[in-house]
């Protein structure tokens, strides 16, 4: 095998709060990496294709409602749902870059009057662990000048801050290796970060057998 793709793909999430520009950025990331010779593939979570992604789907544009627990495992659920899969590719020495993972689905549970940090968390504890988390960070101000939120549930300014509190908390965790980038940046620019920083995290995830998130 070359020495480029004799070891597992690395698992590359970028988070970070609405409109700062994750879906942009993982395409091009994908783009360059497979330009330079590393095998990568784009996932994203929700995956609104598949029974669960569709249940997900519904409720986020409002056509129906459930429990805050039940939405809050059926996110869970759809990416242990899609272990295997992810498994089977990072061990084919494919790199992962994943739109949004565990992290946004206890952000964004856990902004919700009652629920503790550590109850949103317990359902994806054990999963593939990101050998790199790339957290864009927008400030509301320039997120809003992105456009207006769309009509899905979640799209206001207000609950977007409490999101953005339960991020830096679940940032502080030494045990990740947590990037924040800032994402007021030109898109070009934010793209050369992120390529630097995947390209050592693929590097060094190379000879490492894949974690298990927050165990
Ligand atoms: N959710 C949850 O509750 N629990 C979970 O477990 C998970 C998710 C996984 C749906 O997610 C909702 O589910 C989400 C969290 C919750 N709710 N909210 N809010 P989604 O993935 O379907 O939502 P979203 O659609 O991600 O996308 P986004 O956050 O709104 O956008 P983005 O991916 O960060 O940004 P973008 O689409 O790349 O760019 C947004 C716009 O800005 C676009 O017009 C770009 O052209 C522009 N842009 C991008 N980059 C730049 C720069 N650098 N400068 C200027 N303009 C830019």
């Amino acid at each position: 095998c070359s020495k480029m793709s004799c070891g597992r793909g690395a698992l590359i999430v970028l988070e970070g709060v609405d409109k700062a520009g994750k879906t942009t950025q993982c395409k091009k990331l994908v783009q360059a990496l497979i330009a330079s010779g590393r095998p990568a593939e784009m996932m994203r979570f929700p995956d609104r294709t598949t029974k669960i992604g569709q249940l997900i789907s519904a409720y986020l544009e409002k056509k129906s409602n459930l429990e805050d627990q039940t939405v809050h495992l059926l996110f869970s659920a759809n990416r242990w749902e899609l272990v295997p899969e992810m498994r089977e590719k990072l061990e084919r020495g494919i790199s992962l870059v994943v739109d949004r993972y565990a992290f946004s689905g206890v952000a964004f549970t856990s902004a919700k009057p009652g629920f503790s940090l550590e109850w949103c968390m317990n359902p994806d504890v054990g999963l593939p662990k990101p050998d790199l988390v790339l957290f864009l960070q927008l400030h509301p101000t320039a997120a809003s000048q992105r456009g207006q939120f769309g009509a899905e549930r979640y799209e206001t300014s207000d609950f977007q801050r409490v999101v953005m509190q339960r991020f830096e908390h679940l940032m502080k965790d030494p045990s990740l290796n947590w990037q924040v980038i800032d994402a007021a940046k030109s898109i070009e620019e934010l793209h050369a970060e992120i390529k630097t920083h995947s390209e050592t995290a693929i590097a060094m995830a190379e000879n490492q057998p894949i974690g298990e998130l927050w165990k």
